[in-house]
């Protein structure tokens, strides 16, 4: 069994985190997401609208994902490899390069991000709507 893993916020589920995901599960048969706790969050200078626990039970409800842990720590990834066997890594472009050194220890791939939507373009669309 040929296992992938992915890591992210996904707040605010958009077309362009299911886009990564279906892209993530065709290299593979089984998909593992690793999604940031609301403290690892903060550490990114993010703040997501949904509760950890809210975005787990999102993301468990998708036909693409099989599996999801908790990310806490950018250290994570090469124990997290290690631990769930996994034998490919997959991130979407806007972190190319970033990740290269998993390449000791899986196959690392970058996807094309999904052109012009993000969960922080939601938000102002959203407020700037409210506000008009
Ligand atoms: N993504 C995408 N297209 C978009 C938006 C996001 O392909 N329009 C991808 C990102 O490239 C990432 C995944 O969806 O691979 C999740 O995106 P975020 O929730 O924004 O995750 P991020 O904050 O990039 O966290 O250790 C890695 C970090 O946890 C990644």
């Amino acid at each position: 069994m040929k296992k992938v893993i992915t890591y992210g916020t996904f707040d605010l589920l958009h077309i362009g985190h299911i886009n990564i995901l279906r892209r993530a599960k065709e290299l593979g048969d089984y998909l593992i997401v690793a999604i940031s706790s609301d403290e690892f969050n903060a550490l990114k200078g993010k703040e997501a609208y949904y509760t950890f626990e809210q975005r787990k039970a999102i993301l468990e409800a998708i036909r693409y994902v099989d599996e999801v842990i908790p990310e806490h720590r950018w250290e994570q990834k090469v124990e997290d490899v290690l631990m769930h066997e996994v034998d490919v890594f997959v991130m979407g472009d806007d972190w190319k390069g970033k990740f290269d050194y998993l390449k000791d220890y899986c196959e690392v791939v970058y996807l094309p991000r999904t052109v012009g939507i993000s969960t922080t373009k939601i938000k102002t669309d959203l407020n700037e709507a409210n506000n008009a």
